[in-house]
C-alpha cells in the first residue's frame, strides 16, 4: 500500500512513545478562520494552554504535501501569513497531498489525520454543521459525517450561531452523535453560553468524558463524541446582540452567491467587521477554553488506558 508523508513533530513522536496525553488541533481557524496576526497569536496561546494542562499540541496541516503532526514555530508562522492555504476536509485531503500542495485542516480532516496518528483528543472553537437555508442549498458540513464514522473526541464551543443549530442537532442525532454538553443543561451557541435547545446529553467531568470515548470503542462503535463546551460566561456576547448582525452577514453572502467552501469562511471575516473585533475576542477565549478541557480528557484517556 502506499504511504502517507507524514511528519510528527519532536514533542508528539516523545508523546506517542511514552503514551502521553496529547492534544490535535485543526490549522482552518488559522487560515481561514481568523485575520493575521491574531490567527498565529491565537494558535501559539492555544498551544501553551495544552502544555499548561499536561498534554501535547499536535496542530495539523499539509505542507508541501507531507502531512504534518505538530507544527514547529517557524512552520506555524509561516502558514498563518500564506493566503494560499486549501482549506482540506475529507473530500480534499487525499487530492493536497497527492499533489503536493498545501493546505489547512477543517474539523473533518483534522479528526482524519489525528485517529491516523493515534491521537483520541481534538480541540477547536465550532464544527461546521447546517447552514441556514440548507433545505435549498443543501449546505451541510462534512465535519457531521466525519463525526460519526472517526472515533475522535472533539472539543467544541457547541454550533456557531451563524448556522442552523436546530437542524445541526438532528443532523447529529440522525449520524448517531454523542453530544456531551459540559457542565450545562442546554446546548451552547458558540459566542453564547446557552441557547434554548437542550443538551442532548450531559458531562460533568473530564474522566467521564474519557470514559464514554472508550465504551464507544469497547462497543465497536466507529464515530467520535461531540463535546459541547460553553464559553466562559465573561467572553460570551448575548445572542440577540449577533442575531441581526447574523441576518445581515447571511443576507450578503446569499446576494453575493457565496457557497460551499466560501461560505462558512465569508460569515465569521463579515461578522468580525460588523461586531468591530469581538466576535473574534470570543472566538478567542472560547478555542483556549476548549483547549484545556480537551487536554484535561486527553489526561483521563490515558490514565484509563493504563
Ligand atoms: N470554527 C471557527 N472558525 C473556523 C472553523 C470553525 O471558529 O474557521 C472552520 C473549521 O475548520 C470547520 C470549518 O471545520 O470551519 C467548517 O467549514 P464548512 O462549513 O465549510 O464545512
Ligand atoms: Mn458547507
Amino acid at each position: 500500500m502506499m504511504h502517507v508523508p507524514m511528519q510528527m513533530s519532536t514533542e508528539v513522536a516523545a508523546a506517542q512513545a511514552d503514551g502521553a496525553p496529547i492534544v490535535a488541533l485543526e490549522s482552518t481557524i488559522i487560515t481561514h478562520g481568523m485575520p493575521y496576526p491574531q490567527n498565529l497569536e491565537t494558535a501559539r496561546a492555544v498551544e501553551a494552554v495544552v502544555r499548561k494542562a499536561g498534554a501535547v499540541p499536535a496542530t495539523m496541516a499539509v505542507l508541501d504535501g507531507t502531512l504534518h503532526v505538530g507544527l514547529e514555530d517557524a512552520a506555524l508562522d509561516a502558514l498563518a501569513q500564506r493566503r494560499d492555504a486549501r482549506k482540506l476536509s475529507r473530500a480534499d485531503l487525499a487530492h493536497c497531498i497527492a499533489k503536493q500542495e498545501t493546505g489547512a485542516t477543517t474539523v473533518a480532516a483534522t479528526m482524519i489525520c489525528a485517529r491516523l496518528a493515534g491521537i483520541a483528543v481534538f480541540a477547536t472553537g465550532g464544527i461546521g454543521g447546517v447552514h441556514k437555508g440548507a433545505e435549498t442549498t443543501f449546505d451541510v458540513s462534512a465535519d457531521l459525517t466525519e463525526l460519526a464514522r472517526t472515533p475522535v473526541t472533539v472539543v467544541a464551543a457547541g454550533a456557531k450561531a451563524i448556522l442552523d443549530v436546530p437542524k445541526t442537532l438532528e443532523v447529529l442525532e440522525t449520524q448517531g452523535v454523542p453530544v456531551l454538553c459540559y457542565r450545562t443543561d442546554t446546548f451552547p451557541a458558540f459566542w453564547s453560553a446557552s441557547s434554548p435547545l437542550p443538551a442532548p446529553l450531559r458531562a460533568d467531568t473530564p474522566a467521564e468524558i474519557a470514559k464514554a470515548h472508550l465504551m464507544r470503542a469497547a462497543l465497536g462503535l466507529p464515530g467520535g463524541q461531540l463535546v459541547a463546551n460553553p464559553i466562559p460566561q465573561e467572553a460570551e456576547i448575548p445572542a440577540a446582540t449577533l442575531a441581526p448582525l447574523i441576518a445581515t452577514a447571511q443576507a450578503e453572502a446569499d446576494a453575493a452567491g457565496i457557497s460551499a467552501k466560501a461560505v462558512t469562511p465569508f460569515l465569521l471575516r463579515r461578522l468580525f467587521e460588523l461586531t468591530n473585533g469581538a466576535s473574534l475576542e470570543a472566538n478567542i477565549a472560547l478555542v483556549m477554553n476548549n483547549a484545556r478541557l480537551a487536554a484535561e480528557i486527553a489526561g483521563e484517556i490515558a490514565t484509563q488506558r493504563r
